[in-house]
């Protein structure tokens, strides 16, 4: 029996580092009809990425590797299928499994997480991210399966730290004065979970019907963005999947697995810099964001090993404690621009996420 739990042991305590993916996205349009210089090279084999640099015509070139390095030639589908189906296979292994994007605005992170809408029809477009990938993945493999499962999504935004529901419907049979937005709040559980009271959580049975909850959020994201200008590029989203799968375990045993995945597109990393502070004209505007501050303050904490991490200073790492430093296994994508006008920018964010590197998790399947 002692040994028995002291292999158990070992087991829950193989620390693993959070796995940081790089992906530059191509010049568009406009950039390539006005030669916009471009400064970033990767090598997706070596898994580098190289920022051109001259200073006093000295050339000083920087080089950053990662987990995984993706040129601007990479295909939504070959990034799914190279970084993301390992760790969807994990959530279905009853894993808890977090994703976020992080770059700044205009690099690529809702195209990585959602993807675009080229080719509308019955099949996913060429253009799907994660999000759609990731359904699709799940339903597939239960139903090949033919697996006793249940899911449930939940899709939120998180602005100038407040919750909003983005599944959420408005409830007619109220009064209108009662019809007002349902607050939404972060509760600690007492076994150090938290969980978000009066977020809808919608169970789901098929892929598409899942599409048409994408549809409504995305639209009612569009609503508020459309009332707050530039809103969604200072705003974080949270997709959550969470299943169930029934085993038919030797003997009557029963045996539940559950995982769960966390889908993140964060707020543009502009002007937050390198030491973690906000600068110049964004600080001037007052334009803070505390979650993404507070998220450069949690990593620097992890990876100096400091006694107190700021975890409770915000509520996107309140929401995502367990993916920093916790049981979840993480996966961050750090998107970049190979733009030389971007140059600052892109620095800046291949520190932070060269950085985030270092951070170690504990990932521990969830049993019941
Ligand atoms: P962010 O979410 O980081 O602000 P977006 O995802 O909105 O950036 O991307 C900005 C624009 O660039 C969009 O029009 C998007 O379709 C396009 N884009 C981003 N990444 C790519 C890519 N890898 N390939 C083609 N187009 C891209
Ligand atoms: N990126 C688009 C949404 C936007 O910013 O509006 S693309 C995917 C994940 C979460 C929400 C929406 C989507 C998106 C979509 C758009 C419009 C209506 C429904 C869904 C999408 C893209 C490809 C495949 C499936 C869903």
């Amino acid at each position: 029996r002692g040994i028995e739990w002291n292999s158990s042991r070992q087991d829950k305590d193989q620390e693993v580092n959070v796995q940081v993916l790089l992906r530059c996205r191509p010049l568009n349009e406009d950039e390539q009809r006005l030669n916009v210089p471009r400064v970033i090279t990767c090598n997706e084999h070596k898994r580098e990425v190289t920022v051109l640099q001259s200073v006093a015509n000295k050339q000083v070139d920087r080089v950053f590797t990662f987990d995984k390095v993706f040129g601007p030639k990479a295909q939504q589908r070959s990034i799914y299928d190279q970084a993301i189906v390992p760790i969807v296979n994990e959530v279905l292994d009853g894993f808890n499994c977090t994703v976020f994007a992080y770059g700044q605005t205009g690099t690529g992170k809702t195209y990585t997480m959602e993807g675009g809408m080229r080719n509308k029809g019955g099949e996913l477009p060429a253009d799907s991210g994660v999000i759609p990938r990731a359904v699709r993945q799940i339903f597939d493999t239960l139903e090949a399966q033919n697996a006793d499962y249940s899911m449930k999504v939940t899709f939120l935004e998180l602005y100038n730290e407040e919750i909003t529901d983005l599944l959420a419907t408005e409830d007619y049979s109220r009064a209108s004065e009662e019809r007002q937005k349902k607050p939404i709040s972060l509760m600690e559980d007492g076994k150090g979970c938290v969980i978000v009271r009066g977020l809808e959580e919608e169970a789901v049975y098929s892929a598409n019907e899942i599409y048409n909850l994408l549809e409504r959020g995305a639209a009612k994201r569009r609503t508020a963005d459309t009332l707050l200008n530039k809103r969604s590029s200072r705003s974080h989203s949270v997709f959550t999947i969470t299943v169930h799968v029934k085993e038919t375990a030797v003997g009557d045993e029963e045996l539940i697995k559950c995982g769960k995945l966390n889908l993140v597109d964060l707020a543009g990393s502009e002007n937050i810099s390198r030491s973690g502070a906000r600068e110049g004209r964004a600080r001037e505007a007052g334009e803070i964001n505390k979650s993404l501050l507070t998220l450069g303050r949690v990593i620097n904490a992890l990876v100096e090993h400091t006694v107190h991490v700021p975890y409770r200073d915000s509520k996107l790492t309140r929401l995502l404690r367990d993916s920093l430093g916790g049981k979840t296994k993480t996966c961050i994508i750090a998107t970049i621009s190979p733009s030389a006008y971007c140059l600052d920018e892109t620095l800046s964010t291949l520190d932070y996420a060269y950085r985030a590197k270092n951070i170690k998790n504990k990932p521990e399947a969830n049993q019941k």
